[in-house]
């Protein structure tokens, strides 16, 4: 055909690599082994734009590995359980379930129709009672091994909708849904130890040398180790208050003392303002990040806290951004040196001096509206005068150690895992809370504890706890009545292990232990930088803890992480009765440099180059472009132009470029049957080492992910084949061109295989070329062949080649040879890099 017809070939070549079963893992294997994984998708009910940049990675590595011979797993699943299918579930009246399955149906469709190199086999849904099962079995072993625990911990609670919140859930003090002031409540809830691995997470980052930085150091700031000193004040009511900080030099500039409003110190005060401030601060976020940001609010204790080295009475406030969590919950305020305590005492008209300057020179220095934090020498603190920050914090630990009044502390910000979630679409905790027992885990013959199906959701509050039969059960140790655990466990479980049970699926256990050591750690791990903190630390904590206990013998479950840029559209609006109103780029006209609504042709605002959201409607459908494109259209899009970690802005023009692209590459392949007349045109050294470090590069630009560079190398080798004579090495080049293409334009690669004869058997199942390393010498030249005056031959040979092995090349070279016709050589005379005269 003239043209390339992804209509025809995509489903044609989809159903051939599924016959030929070209993408499951064969765990046996005695091939190397290499391990892709993309993060998986949440079934919200589309494939959106980024999934199809980011598993379009993933896949050309995946396929390109497996043309290097490596035995390749590259699974796919559905992270399935959370919130969005029970508010579908309150607003539609839909189940959870069902709507999950739909959803996945029709996104599963979707990434077939992107012809992506997946491991269907291995598929499972974390809703699947088979694998929420296993992770049930898990959660009791982490227990037993004293990993898991029960405290009273504080949750936002909806009183209208009688629910627990989600910290997002919380806008402005108020119930998302409700519009309802939030309480804060103490509620039992489930915790994991994570505060136990601080120390080896934070080290671990260490051997992760091909993460991002910006990933490792975002983990690095949240586990948050921090080097500090922890001493008592004197109080003027007896009592001895612990406080904590970072910057014991500073000592001399505290003018204030601080505590929560949940410390004792303030809940034992019993005037009515004192409750009425404490309820106040109650009402606020509970994030640190809600704390910084909040107007910051005290109330003075009337006690005061004698200075260790001063003997100065401090006043004690009750602060609203003091967290009663971290350190001790109090603090000696530096009102000087920290920007919230400078907010505070700025407000409160405390004082505020200065013990740390640029020199000795500038202790007077007043301050510009804001406090320094940074470095300098010590001034206005007595025998700290003229020290440095470092010097300055030793000599006041070694002091108050010296005094018995404290010593220095190791502090995590870290906290542990709350996984509790009051929710019904989640993996059912699998404890039973007996009257005489106590709290007993579900016996591992009971596993899985499945949700019950016929939940109501129309009225407020956890549908487990309401349930009228479910949570009623017998105690497995005394067989008393006993009532299940009606919590659920955080999605973010389900997506801590997915990616043993992908390497590895007995049905009795979570996954086989020497299986998974033949798969992982993942070699390359793909996802959105969204996930740097929480998933992937989650992960790195299960893989450790899971080793803890015997099951695993990995410490770190991913060898290379990658996180990929998104795609990105301006946006396009009008006011309408006050409201920005979006529009779709469907629906807009662009014209120069302006656009209008296709509807009314008046003008459209156009808004900043965004990230493709369906808030904003600056979305593309991945199924439209598909089926106007075909998938190779739209992966080779998704590879070109920007590189892998930057921001992809999506164009029209950018599209319809891959689109020619495509049927140009089809043109050239029609041509693989043309191979040139007569022996001498056969061989074009130019084209052969232009093919072979092609073949090179765009190897080395995959494995390190560099895909738009791969797509600019084969753009030009496509450019060279173009322009070259016919000629047997023209010929080999367009068949390797279709495997070099093969993971990134696999259907095409595939149906021009097969139409144009261009080799045997499925590209997907056939090797990378060979290269000839010869041929990537670059610095070669072509020397002349003479005899009896005529040019007989050229050689193309390395820069500098000695005038023997010109000599003997040039004699061995079969035009010559015919030239000389048996007759006598009597002189050779070379010219080195240029002329081989040969006298005969
Ligand atoms: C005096 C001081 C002077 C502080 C100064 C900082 C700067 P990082 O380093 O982030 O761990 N702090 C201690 N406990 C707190 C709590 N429960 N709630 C709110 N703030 C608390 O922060 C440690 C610093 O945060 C500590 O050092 C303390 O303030 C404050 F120039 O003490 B600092
Ligand atoms: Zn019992």
């Amino acid at each position: 055909d003239a043209r390339f017809d992804p209509g025809q070939a995509d489903g044609r070549w989809q159903r051939a690599w599924d016959e030929a079963r070209c993408f499951e893992a064969d765990s046996d294997s005695n091939k190397p082994k290499s391990y892709v994984l993309e993060m998986f998708p949440y079934p919200s009910g589309r494939i959106h734009i980024g999934h199809v940049r980011n598993y379009t990675m993933g896949d050309v590595l995946a396929r390109y590995k497996k043309l290097r011979g490596h035995e390749v797993l590259h699974p796919m699943g559905w992270d399935a359980f959370g919130m969005p299918a029970e508010n579908a579930a309150m607003e539609k009246g839909v189940h959870p379930g069902g709507w999950t399955r739909e959803n996945i149906a029709n996104m599963k469709a979707q990434l077939k129709r992107i012809g992506f190199a997946l491991d269907w086999s291995r598929e499972f849904a974390t809703c699947d009672p088979e694998y929420y099962g296993h992770e049930q079995a898990l959660f009791i072993a982490l227990y037993e091994a004293g990993l898991v625990y029960r405290k009273e911990s504080e949750v936002n609670w909806d009183p209208v909708d009688m629910t627990v919140l989600a910290n997002e859930q919380v806008i402005d003090g108020k119930g998302w849904r409700s519009g309802a002031e939030v309480e804060k409540r103490k509620l039992a809830q489930w915790f994991l130890k994570i505060t136990d691995f601080a120390e080896e997470l934070l080290e671990g980052l260490g051997s992760l040398d091909t993460w991002p930085d910006k990933v490792r150091l975002m983990q690095e700031n949240w586990i948050g180790k921090s080097q500090g000193l922890e001493f008592g004040f004197d109080l003027s009511n007896g009592e001895k208050l612990p406080v904590y900080t970072t910057r014991p030099d500073t000592i001399f500039g505290a003018s204030f003392v601080a505590v929560a409003a949940d410390h004792p110190v303030a809940q034992s005060l019993g005037s009515d303002a004192a409750r009425d401030f404490i309820a106040l601060c109650k009402k606020g976020g509970t994030t640190a990040a809600e704390l910084e940001t909040a107007e910051k609010l005290g109330f003075d204790t009337g006690i005061t806290a004698k200075h260790p080295f001063t003997g100065a009475d401090l006043p004690v406030y009750i602060a609203n951004f003091v967290l009663m969590d971290y350190g001790t919950g109090a603090i000696m305020a530096v009102p000087g040196h920290d920007q919230r305590d400078f907010e505070f005492a700025t407000k409160y008209g405390l004082p505020i001096p200065r013990v740390v300057a640029a020199s000795v020179a500038d202790a007077g220095k007043p301050f510009d509206g804001e406090a320094e934090s940074g470095d300098g020498v010590l001034v206005n603190s007595d025998f700290l005068d003229g020290m440095d920050v470092e010097d300055a914090k030793r000599e006041i630990i070694r002091r108050i150690e010296g005094q018995g009044r404290g010593e220095g502390k190791t502090v995590w910000r870290l906290r542990d895992w709350g996984v509790s979630r009051q929710r019904y679409w989640g993996t059912p905790i699998p404890f039973i809370h007996c009257g005489t027992c106590g709290v007993v885990p579900v016996p591992k013959e009971q596993l899985p504890v499945t949700l019950p199906e016929d939940v109501d959701f129309q009225t407020p509050g956890n549908p487990l706890l309401r349930h009228p039969t479910w949570k009623h059960t017998t105690c497995p140790t005394c067989g008393g009545a006993a009532e299940r655990e009606t919590d659920t466990l955080d999605t973010f479980v389900d997506s801590s292990w997915y990616f043993l049970r992908f390497a590895s699926q007995p049905a009795d256990r979570p996954f086989d232990r020497d299986e998974v050591a033949k798969w992982l750690p993942v070699e390359q791990y793909i996802g959105g930088v969204e996930h740097a903190i929480l998933h992937l630390l989650y992960a790195r904590f299960w893989t450790r803890a899971l080793a803890k206990c015997g099951m695993l013998d990995l410490k770190e479950p991913i060898a290379s992480l990658f996180t990929q840029g998104m795609v990105t559209h301006e946006t396009y609006s009008r006011e309408i009765d006050g409201r920005e109103t979006y529009f779709t780029p469907g629906e807009v006209e662009r014209t120069g440099d302006g656009a209008t609504l296709k509807e009314d042709g008046q003008p459209v605002e156009i808004g900043r180059v965004i990230k493709m959201s369906k808030s904003k409607k600056n979305v593309v459908d991945p199924d439209e472009i598909i089926a106007t494109f075909g998938a190779d259209a739209v992966r080779w899009f998704m590879l070109s132009d920007s590189p892998p970690e930057r921001d992809l802005p999506w164009s029209e023009a950018g599209i319809e470029g891959c689109w020619r692209f495509v049927q140009r590459l089809w043109r050239l392949f029609a041509q693989a049957g043309f191979g040139g007349a007569g022996a001498d045109a056969n061989v074009d050294r130019a084209l052969d080492r232009k093919l072979h470090q092609t073949i090179a590069a765009v190897a080395e630009d995959i494995e390190a992910l560099s895909f738009n560079k791969a797509v600019a190398r084969i753009y030009e080798l496509t450019g060279a084949i173009e322009k070259a004579q016919a000629s047997a090495s023209r010929s080999d080049a367009i068949r390797k061109l279709a495997i070099l293409v093969g993971p990134m334009m696999p259907h095409l690669a595939e149906e021009a295989r097969a139409q144009f004869n261009l080799g045997i058997g499925l590209v997907a199942q056939d090797s990378w070329p060979e290269v000839d390393l010869a041929l990537l010498v670059d610095d070669e030249v072509t020397v002349a062949v003479q005899h009896k005056g005529k040019l007989r031959d050229t050689l193309t040979v390395a820069k500098g080649l000695p005038k023997e092995e010109l000599e003997a090349l040039a004699l061995a070279s079969a035009n010559v040879q015919r030239s000389i016709d048996g007759a006598q050589v009597r002189k050779v005379i070379v010219v080195p890099d240029r002329l081989v005269n040969i006298v005969t």
